[in-house]
């Protein structure tokens, strides 16, 4: 049977129908962020041939600077929305505090979060990179948004979602209503409906970390990764590990295969005492993405989306995946054993 033909502006509408209230500014601000995706799809996919182009990544052959890719995602995504009159603000992993909306442009009640170009030390090795954004309401009363907009806890989000730059480009989001995938087509310039309603498998054969942090686990944690290893009674062999070391292609690879993904907290290491990943950026667009699909993501003692935030670019840990895998680690990081688990 062929698949339907949907476009991901068809889907979020159809999304925006589900809601009597929507006024369409959602909606407007979905397709604000998509246009950046695409532009910076095209960069991104330029950027092996910097050298060859003479983009040296400092000046172009037209001698116009030529920003980091990562600086360069950051300002098409903040140019690509800062005028549609959706957001009170905006915040992203680069920048230290709050973005405000231009004082020429009008405010709107959502406010954009987005790690603009996740990864992007793995661009020199052609590794899948990824940008990540989570949109809440404004809480907010005055005329621009503030810190407080952008430090809410993530059950807050009204959508969620990632694109990734893999090989081929996706657009990855929910709203609430299960997760769905769309794959650009460049040909048409359309993201069309690739993976509609995905679903986590509920318990998976894959594991994902950085093993080279061992020694700087918890106690809890080294015996689950430990035990990972051994022979699963139910598969007969133990878990694969996968670790691409770029969160949005180890998250979507957990999303499809199922398994689990750990940033754990390195309390040992004074520079990651609560694990690499950040809350805001990250870890609660990735939570509401597999709490979505079936799955469950917590910090092995706290469910991720009811943290609530103490400032904008707190870390925390992150174990994220299928349902049965997370609970399990949850089980060891309390101190259970595994036959309590299975
Ligand atoms: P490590 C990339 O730098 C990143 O922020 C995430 O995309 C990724 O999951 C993590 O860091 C990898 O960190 O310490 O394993 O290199």
């Amino acid at each position: 049977m062929t698949a339907k033909l949907v476009t991901v502006q068809r889907h979020i509408m159809e999304q925006q129908e589900k809601y009597p209230e929507a006024t369409g500014a959602f909606t407007h601000l979905l397709q604000d962020l998509l246009l950046a995706a695409k532009i910076i799809t095209r960069e991104v996919r330029r950027a092996g041939l910097q050298n060859i182009l003479g983009l040296t990544g400092q000046t172009n052959i037209q001698g116009e600077q030529v920003a980091k890719l990562d600086e360069f995602a950051n300002d098409t995504i903040r140019r690509a929305m800062d005028h549609g009159g959706h957001l009170c603000c905006m915040a992203s992993e680069e920048n230290v505090d709050v973005i405000p909306i231009p004082e020429r442009y009008p405010k709107g009640r959502y406010v954009l979060l987005f790690d603009p170009l996740d990864g992007s030390s793995n661009i020199d090795a052609n590794v899948t990179i990824g940008t990540i954004f989570s949109v809440y309401r404004r809480v907010s009363k005055g005329t621009d948004g503030t810190v407080e907009d952008c430090t809410q806890p993530g059950t807050k989000q009204v959508a969620a979602g990632y694109i990734l730059y893999g090989s081929s480009t996706m657009f990855v989001y929910t709203t609430g209503n299960g997760v769905h995938g769309f794959t650009l087509d460049p040909t048409i310039g359309e993201f069309l409906l690739s993976h509609e309603n995905i679903r986590c498998p509920r318990k998976g054969k894959i594991y994902s970390v950085n093993e080279s942090n061992y020694t700087h686990w918890d106690d809890g944690t080294r015996r689950f990764i430990d035990y990972l290893k051994e022979t699963n009674p139910e598969t007969d062999r133990p878990y694969s590990l996968r670790y691409v070391g770029s969160l949005v292609a180890d998250l979507h690879r957990t999303l499809v295969y199922g398994g689990v993904f750990l940033y754990p907290a390195d309390r040992r290491n004074p520079r990651k005492p609560k694990g690499k990943l950040r809350l805001m950026y990250e870890a609660n667009p990735a939570a509401m993405i597999m709490e979505q699909a079936g799955g469950r993501a917590s910090t092995g003692t706290e469910r991720i989306l009811a943290i609530v935030p103490e400032e904008l670019h707190q870390r925390v840990p992150l174990i994220v995946g299928s349902q049965d895998d997370v609970e399990l680690y949850e089980k060891f990081v309390s101190g259970g054993k595994a036959e309590e688990g299975r």
